[in-house]
């Protein structure tokens, strides 16, 4: 592979002579980011850059799970309503959201009964971030403020001197009917500015900003919106959007609908940064981004589950129904009405179970393994003393299992053998991580679903550092070996589950 480019440079460079520098240049730079070592780092940079491409058009959860449905409807899944009645047969591939910020999508094996079990993977679709407030017009110092909430927790310092714009969902009423329409404002219209050092000199020693009073971002001044729209603001209220926000943050999200401001119902919009996530480092060997928790699980679930029914044989010789489970409010909790502490898990299964024995859903349960997908900590360099000596997770050395003997990760030692014979069988390296005694753990849907439906659960995820910070880091390689690692697992879970004998 590397010699034949090496060849297209030279050959193109003695034929001719006469292409101007720029040309020469771009086959060069081409070259140069085609030559991989072996075919196998071209395919773990092909999937990071998938996954690059997936994060920047997912600014919210509700493009997240718009992002997931286009994806899904191209590979040939259909999209069902809860409302409706099902008629799911063997061979079937669908899935169903709720109130667009969690996506579940199953594909049903060709030896499907009810009764058998499920092949589950889950991860989130939100992240930290700011939000609008329902209320957010702010005025101080003739500057335009936009009132936010702070959203799960965030290293909130990290989105200071940022450039912000707004992605959301807001509800329009159009010919008499009421709307779910997607806005991204694809430039930076807000910043949370730092106060220079000039004026606290002790800034560097601590600074974990008041979250009410130091993160009001700034839309605008009010200088220029008087040259703008001479009308004061107190007198362009004409409707409830523009009087409870300040009017150009409204006629922005006009715009970008094609609405007016009389037709805004409500919104829910997050704050992003503009920066697109991207490859980086000396060796191409990092993914800078927002949001890889959970976004790296969402695309690579979502990936997995595709890609394993790409294989007609593969499905059709499967007893179980293969299952991608992606859910809101895992950062606040999950008690909502479609975050992981819902009945919606437990409703979808049983529909997926009708038509068999009475109780069929209830004997689906033990024969069924969720993998509960969420980012992990990599050792960081200047801090590896946070780590557990036994359990310093390094980048590139594989997808991480955690473990918790308090419960804030459901893995066990059924669980963990299991998934150890599929990584195994797929080649893909695992580490282990448990936190130090003395250290605080986080937590994840794992041990909320383990609790609530009885399923074997493992908990994984993939290194990372900067977790919750605006924008975080990862190694392309992780990308990669969580594709794998969760297509192996859709594909050969029922297989080797057929070989444990423990219950
Ligand atoms: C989801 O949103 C729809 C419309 O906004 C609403 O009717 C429904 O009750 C919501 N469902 C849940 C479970 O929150
Ligand atoms: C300077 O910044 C530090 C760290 O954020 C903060 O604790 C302190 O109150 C600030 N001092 C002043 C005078 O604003
Ligand atoms: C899940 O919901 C139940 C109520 O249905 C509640 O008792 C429990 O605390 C919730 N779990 C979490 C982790 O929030
Ligand atoms: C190994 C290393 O660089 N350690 C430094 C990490 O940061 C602390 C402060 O939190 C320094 O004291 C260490 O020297
Ligand atoms: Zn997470």
């Amino acid at each position: 592979m590397a010699s034949t480019t090496i060849l297209i440079k030279c050959v193109s460079f003695m034929l001719l002579p006469r292409f101007s520098l720029r040309i020469m240049k771009r086959f060069v730079a081409h070259s140069q980011s085609s030559s991989p070592v072996s075919s196998g780092q071209a395919a773990t940079q092909a999937a990071a850059q998938e996954l690059i491409t997936f994060i920047n058009k997912a600014p919210s959860p509700f493009h997240v799970v718009n992002e997931c449905r286009k994806r899904l409807l191209a590979a040939g899944f259909t999209e069902l309503k809860e409302k409706e009645p099902w008629n799911v047969k063997p061979l079937d591939k669908c899935f169903v959201t709720r109130n667009q910020s969690t996506i579940m999508a199953f594909a049903v094996g060709g030896h499907y009964k009810p009764g058998n079990g499920f092949s589950m993977i889950g991860a989130h679709t939100d992240s930290p971030c700011l939000k609008v407030k329902p209320g957010s017009k702010k005025v101080k110092s003739g500057y335009l403020g936009v009132g936010v909430e702070c959203y799960g927790g965030g290293i909130w310092n990290s989105w200071f001197d940022r450039d912000l714009t707004v992605a959301g969902r807001v509800l329009v009423q159009e010919d008499s009917r009421v709307r779910h329409r997607l806005v991204f404002i694809q430039r930076p219209i807000l910043r949370v500015p730092n106060l220079c050092i000039h004026l606290n000199r002790s800034v560097n020693d601590n600074f974990g900003p008041n979250k009410e009073t130091e993160i009001v971002p700034v839309l605008a001044t009010s200088v220029r919106q008087q040259i703008e729209a001479p009308v004061p603001e107190e007198q362009q209220d004409s409707c409830e959007a523009s009087s409870k926000h300040h009017p150009i943050l409204i006629n922005l999200l006009c715009k970008d609908l094609s609405v007016s401001p009389e037709q805004i119902l409500d919104f829910e919009l997050c704050l992003t940064d503009t920066q697109p996530a991207t490859i980086g480092g000396a060796l191409n060997e990092f993914v800078f981004a927002p949001r890889l928790d959970n976004q790296m699980n969402c695309f690579t679930s979502l990936k997995a589950l595709i890609d394993s029914c790409s294989t007609k044989d593969s499905l059709e010789n499967d007893p179980n129904i293969r299952m991608m489970l992606l859910y809101d409010h895992e950062e606040v909790g999950s008690s909502s009405a479609h975050g992981a502490n819902s009945s919606l898990t437990e409703w979808i299964m049983r529909r997926l179970s009708a038509g068999g024995s009475p109780t069929a859903f209830e004997e689906s349960v033990p024969k069924s393994f969720m993998m509960s997908a969420d980012q992990a900590h990599a050792v960081h360099p200047n801090y590896s003393d946070k780590h557990e000596d036994n359990h310093k997770v390094a980048l590139h050395k594989g997808p991480v299992v955690k473990y918790n003997s308090y419960q804030r990760y459901a893995t066990n030692a059924v669980t963990a053998s299991i998934v150890k014979l599929i990584a195994k069988k797929v080649s893909v390296e695992l580490q282990d991580v448990v936190v130090r005694n003395d250290s605080p753990c986080g937590s994840t849907i794992g041990p909320i679903l383990s609790s609530k439906l009885g399923l074997r659960t493992l908990d994984i995820g993939s290194p990372q550092l900067s977790m919750h910070s605006i924008r975080e880091m990862c190694c392309t390689s992780g990308v990669k070996q969580c594709c794998t690692l969760y297509q192996g697992f859709y594909e050969t879970f029922p297989a080797i589950d057929a070989v444990v004998d423990v219950d």
